[in-house]
């Protein structure tokens, strides 16, 4: 099987970086995304997200001419989908993107083509494209009812990559696979083969989509431990990270760190996926879900009691985004914390975040939030609240917040 191009779906976080480094290796790219403006951007060779060497490599790839951007799919050999899975309101899945993604395919597929699903997705959501595809297109025959002899292959395989690191993980990667049939897995082996350097797992469609959820319910079930730890070593006077660190010298403990909670668009959701396919049985996970979800309120309550001993202070709240040395706000719990504090504390909030120009939208409507330098904010600030361990805010010098109230939700100066 040979995919002289290859169309991605959706260019976002996964889609955009896939496409430039297929690209890199000489492939004919064709990348597809319905949002008019990012197309017009990376026509111009330039990126709609900050990621480190993306923008060299789409760069290139664009003027090489081997990744070509449009609104509307062509005929290609390979359909890589990296499209979004919110969920809805009620935790449920949400794969409206998934199935229009389908339906924009559909008309240029022909006899021989391979379809791959990467975004992250419930149990059954591949057998469902295949079945949306089969609709549009009776003319061809799909792997569920042709099995073997189908004429479109359909596989599931997830991606994983680390935001920050996401070129590199790209191509070091092990990447799990999941046909349909096994002859699906093998076109996709094959395709994935063209730039990834980590092994390429064969398994079935079902559990190369368990597997991803897996991972990420991992961790967030791991953060929660951490996080429950932190609220019960506050109660006991116990300095949790040093707590941590003792426990983690026992050769088989290993436990993450306790944050103000659990942001991103893939941990604090994909687990929902998993309590939303086995609500009866899926207890930890959804505890865990909870316990994350509720970290910035124990955040909150924390400061506005050191607030009450306080007449009108200044609060500096250090960082937005969800983690450290990124500038991504999306379902940040700093964001929620300092909103939540702007909305009950009369006093001032001096809100320092090195890696965005301005305040969101939704905090610079509040009167009380000022957006302010390291400086200006630790030098006025009585209650320093950090939010996130950018590595700016761990060069802090002791005498600069000596004699202030200190609530450090990420243990970078304890
Ligand atoms: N966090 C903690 N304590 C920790 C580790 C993380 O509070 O010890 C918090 C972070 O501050 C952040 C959130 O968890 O708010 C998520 O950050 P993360 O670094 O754990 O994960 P993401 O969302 O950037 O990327 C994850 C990765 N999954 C795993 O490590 C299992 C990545 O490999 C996946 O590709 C990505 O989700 C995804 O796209 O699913």
């Amino acid at each position: 099987m040979e995919f002289k191009t290859v169309s991605v779906i959706g260019l976002g976080y996964i889609g955009l970086p896939t496409a430039a480094v297929l690209a890199s290796r000489g492939v004919n790219v064709i990348g597809v995304d319905v949002n008019e403006n990012v197309v017009d951007t990376l026509k111009r060779g330039l990126i709609h997200i900050v990621e480190p060497d993306l923008d060299m490599l789409v760069h290139a790839a664009v003027n090489t001419g081997h990744l070509r951007v449009t609104t509307r799919p062509e005929p290609a050999d390979a359909f890589l989908i990296a499209v979004p899975t919110p969920f809805k309101d009620d935790h449920k899945p949400d794969l409206s993107y998934i199935e229009a993604a389908a339906r924009s395919i559909a008309p240029v597929l022909k006899k021989g083509d391979l379809v791959v699903l990467e975004s992250t997705s419930p149990v059954g959501a591949t057998e469902h494209l295949a079945a949306r595809l089969a609709e549009d297109r009776p003319d061809l025959s799909f792997p569920q009812v042709a099995g073997e002899e189908a004429d479109i292959h359909v596989a599931y395989c997830p991606e994983r990559v680390l935001p920050g690191h996401v070129i590199r993980e790209l191509v070091d990667n092990d990447r799990v696979i999941g046909g349909m049939t096994p002859r699906c897995s093998q076109a996709a082996v094959t395709l994935y083969k063209m730039f990834v350097e980590g092994e390429c797992i064969v398994t079935n469609v079902r559990t190369a989509e368990m597997c991803k959820l897996t991972e990420n319910a991992f961790r967030d079930v791991n953060i929660a431990f951490a996080n429950e730890l932190s609220i019960v070593c506050d109660k006991l006077g116990i300095n949790v990270w040093e707590l941590i660190q003792l426990a983690n010298r026992h050769p088989r403990v290993n436990i993450l760190q306790p944050g103000p909670g659990v942001g991103g668009h893939c941990i604090a959701v994909d687990p929902w996926f998993i309590v939303s396919s086995a609500p009866q049985e899926a207890r930890l996970i959804r505890t865990a879900r909870d316990i994350n979800d509720a970290k910035p309120d124990y955040v909150v309550r924390k400061v506005l009691q050191a607030v009450n001993s306080k007449d009108s202070p200044t609060i500096a709240c250090l960082g937005l985004a969800f983690k450290a040395n990124i500038d991504d706000l999306r379902e940040s719990p700093a964001v929620t914390v300092v909103s939540r504090l702007g909305e009950s504390i009369d006093g001032r909030l001096l809100v320092v975040e090195p890696h965005v120009e301005e305040l969101p939208a939704s905090l610079g409507e509040l009167p009380n939030i000022e957006f302010s330098t390291l400086k200006d904010a630790l030098d006025q600030a009585d209650i320093v609240v950090l939010l996130v361990d950018h590595d700016q805010f761990k060069k802090v010098d002791p005498y600069q917040i000596s004699g202030k109230t200190v609530i450090d939700t990420r243990g970078i100066w304890h």
